[in-house]
Parts: structure tokens; C-alpha cells; sequence
């Protein structure tokens, strides 16, 4: 772990990641509760907000990104966190694996990356191949001068099949992602809410500095939102990473205010 506390990914320690790689991982069913969602100019758009410290894209669409910046002269607009790799729903596979599609290398030196993320499916039974590919991406990212961000997702067999665990979102799978976060030199951990928190206070139990962001999850009401996001606020965590609440509500802008005064100004959903 890292401090990175020039990091332009940071405000007052903590961070709204605009995530944007739906695409890839979903498909265009994710876009079409708000068709316009499907253009990614509109999501550059919504992420020129300046409550998203960045804007986490996969390869294809960072380069269209810095395009479109080029394009529009719209330099000042969300830092780019490059997601280096992603899987498709398509996929049919043993167990989950996220290949990588992008290298530290060219995030940094073709893509202007300020960050880059990495998933990791811890208990998978290709957990030691992504190990192995997170080990690199850690060693390029130090390299670089750039932070890096694990989105922990434990899945696949190892949980599936050991009754100790009740599924994904098992308060105490979500702890052990975020610490691995931590064991394997990540700066940064997304991790799925697991539900109260009590339980987000469990995981920030045991990942001492490191910086914690909810992922978002599927939308829901504005008021059930900001009531998860400050829950972890208030016991540690540093933010957010959200996709869905975002690009798919017709005006994004009310809520990302909102969310602007609960990450960064310490306001509570009521007074936001
Ligand atoms: P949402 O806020 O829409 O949940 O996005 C967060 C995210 O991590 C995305 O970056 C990613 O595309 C998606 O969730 C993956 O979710 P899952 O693997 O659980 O389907």
C-alpha cells in the first residue's frame, strides 16, 4: 500500500470512481433502463461532474475517452483509471477468471492513465493464475508512480462450496477480499457491500490505511443509495465506485451532488 496523496484520484483522502466497464462485463443489457447510456460521450458527459475524482473505462473506451478529449478540448474533465482487465457474460468457463486485456505499460505511457484497476476473484479456481497477473500489474504500477485499485470480488467454487460461507456477499468473504487487497499490495479496495454497517466495519477492521470504496451495485432509490454509501463513510471507508446508480437515472446530477457532500464533505444523506 501506498499513500499517492498527490493522486488527482483523491479529494480530502477519498474518491467517486465513475465505472464505466459494464460493457464488458454485462453487455448492453446494462444500458437499456437509459438507452443514451449505450453512447459513451453521454458517461464522459456525466463524469465532468466534479464529484468523480475518475473515470474507470477498459482499454478501448479510455482510448475513445482521450479522443473525445482531444476532440472537445475538454481537458480538465475526470482522471483516467484504466481497467486493465474484464470477462464477458458470454464466457463459459470452469470457474471465474478476469483475463487482462491492457498493461500497466500502455495505460501510463499511451493512455495518460492516472490509475489503473485490477479485478481479482479470490477463490476462484484460477485464483493463482490472477495472482499471478495482479503480481505484475503491482510491480508495473509501483514502477509508474501510479495507484492501483483491486476490485475484490471473491467468487467461484472455494466459496461456493465451503459451508463456512453463506455466498458473495458473506460479511466475512467480503473482509477476506478486502484484506488480500491489503496482502497483495493493492492502494485501493472495491468491495460489494455486504449489508450493514456493521459489516463494512468488519472489513475496515482489517484493512488498517488501506482505502476501502463501496461498489455500487444495482440501482436503487436515491435515499437507500446515499444511506449505504454513508454507512461506510462513517466507519472508514473513502468512497465510492458506481456504475449503474449513475448512468443509468435520466439525470445523474442530483444524486451526484448528494454524493459529493456524504464522500467529501462528511454530510450526512439528510443534510447532503
Ligand atoms: P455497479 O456500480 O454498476 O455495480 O458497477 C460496479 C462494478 O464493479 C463495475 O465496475 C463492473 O462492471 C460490475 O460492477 C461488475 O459486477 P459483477 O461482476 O458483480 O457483475
Amino acid at each position: 500500500m501506498k499513500d499517492h496523496v498527490d493522486s488527482p484520484i483523491y479529494r480530502n483522502g477519498n474518491s467517486l470512481i465513475l465505472a464505466y466497464d459494464h460493457g464488458t462485463e454485462h453487455g448492453p443489457v446494462d444500458f437499456e433502463p437509459m438507452p443514451k447510456s449505450a453512447d459513451p460521450t453521454h458517461v464522459f458527459e456525466v463524469a465532468e461532474h466534479d464529484a468523480v475524482t475518475a473515470i474507470a473505462l477498459q482499454k478501448g473506451n479510455a482510448e475513445y475517452y482521450r479522443q473525445w478529449q482531444e476532440e472537445t478540448g475538454n481537458n480538465d474533465s475526470a482522471p483516467l483509471l484504466v481497467k486493465l482487465n474484464g470477462n464477458s457474460s458470454l464466457a463459459h468457463r470452469e470457474d471465474y477468471y478476469s483475463p487482462k486485456q491492457c498493461t500497466v505499460k500502455y495505460a501510463v505511457e499511451e493512455l495518460g492513465a492516472e490509475a489503473v484497476g485490477y479485478t481479482m476473484y479470490a477463490g476462484s479456481m484460477h485464483e493463482d493464475e490472477m495472482w499471478e497477473d495482479f503480481r505484475r500489474v503491482q510491480e508495473q504500477a509501483r514502477k509508474y508512480g501510479v495507484p492501483v485499485i483491486m476490485w475484490s470480488y471473491p467468487r467461484g467454487k472455494g466459496i461456493e462450496e465451503n459451508s463456512d460461507y453463506s455466498g458473495q456477499k458473506d460479511p466475512d468473504v467480503v473482509a477476506y477480499g478486502a484484506r488480500l487487497g491489503l496482502e497483495l499490495g493493492a492502494d485501493m479496495v472495491k468491495c460489494k457491500y455486504p449489508g450493514s454497517q456493521e459489516d463494512w466495519s468488519q472489513l475496515e477492521d482489517n484493512v488498517g490505511d488501506l482505502k476501502t470504496v463501496m461498489s455500487g451495485g444495482s440501482k436503487r432509490s436515491d435515499a437507500e443509495f446515499l444511506e449505504d454509501v454513508y454507512s461506510t463513510i462513517e466507519v472508514g471507508g473513502n468512497g465510492l465506485a458506481v456504475g449503474r446508480n449513475i448512468f443509468q437515472r435520466e439525470e445523474p446530477k442530483e444524486l451526484l451532488d448528494k454524493l459529493e457532500a456524504v464522500i467529501f464533505e462528511e454530510k450526512s444523506p439528510e443534510n447532503a
